[in-house]
């Protein structure tokens, strides 16, 4: 999908994985090249999908149903695409998002239990064809990424504290996805030093989008 100069970048993956630290610092790298960078992150992103957020992250495991996380997390989103990620694009900007609809597919869809072919349609149905430009897929075995997020000693959120298979299904659903769609993902070995991936994901920008930013 042609932007222009504008870029739509997800990073996904299973908790830990170092999502967060890298958008952070491709954030820096690339507003000190002199770009605007929108940073946001799913749940979330905008004063209504924050609450969101807290209603579908917080709370025992089992408080919604699949579906019903499905649809709190579109509902989100669509707001999300609609008031921040679309305006962004059309200045111009590059995007980063801490998760995006992978994450639905990964976690209401084949690691939760509702058919990913109904997920693809929601999809359709609120977003069309939008999706990101690039999505990394920050590969981690489970229980090394949920040893980071341990370290950081903070209230587990409903999903940190399901149970090992689901979050093995969500990590092989990812790899298939990435399998599926290579033009758009980019599987990255998030067990090295933050400062390889970074390089790493620095390459595969330079690679998809023909610059270095
Ligand atoms: N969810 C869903 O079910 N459906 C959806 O559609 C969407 C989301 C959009 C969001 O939780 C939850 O919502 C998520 C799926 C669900 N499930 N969970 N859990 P979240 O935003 O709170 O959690 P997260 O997205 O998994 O983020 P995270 O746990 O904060 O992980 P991260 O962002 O990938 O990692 P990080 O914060 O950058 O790093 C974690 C720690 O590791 C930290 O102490 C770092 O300093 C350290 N770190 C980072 N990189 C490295 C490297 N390379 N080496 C060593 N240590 C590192």
């Amino acid at each position: 999908m042609s932007r222009g100069g504008a870029h739509f970048i997800s990073f996904e993956g299973g908790e830990g994985a170092g999502k967060t630290t890298q958008i952070k610092l491709l954030g820096e790298h690339l507003r000190n090249a002199g770009h605007e960078v929108v940073i946001t992150r799913e749940p979330g992103g905008t004063p209504d999908a924050e609450i969101v957020r807290d209603i579908a992250l917080n709370g025992e495991p089992g408080r919604w149903s699949a579906v019903e996380e499905m649809l709190l997390m579109y509902t989100a989103r669509s707001q999300l695409v609609r008031t921040v990620i679309r305006p962004a694009l059309d200045r111009g900007a590059w995007v980063l998002s801490d998760r995006f609809a992978d994450s639905t597919l990964v976690y209401q869809g084949y690691a939760g239990g509702v058919d990913p072919d109904d997920v693809r349609k929601l999809h359709a149905l609120v977003l069309g064809d939008f999706n990101p430009d690039i999505t990394f897929i920050m590969d981690i075995a489970p229980d090394n990424g949920m040893r980071r997020v341990h370290s950081r000693a903070e209230v587990l959120n409903q999903f940190e504290l399901r149970d090992d298979a689901f979050y093995v299904r969500a990590r092989s659903a990812y790899l298939d996805i990435a399998a599926q769609e290579p033009e758009r993902c980019a599987v990255i070995n998030a067990t090295q030093s933050p400062e390889a991936v970074a390089d790493d994901i620095l390459q595969v920008i330079i690679e998809r989008t023909g610059t270095k930013p």
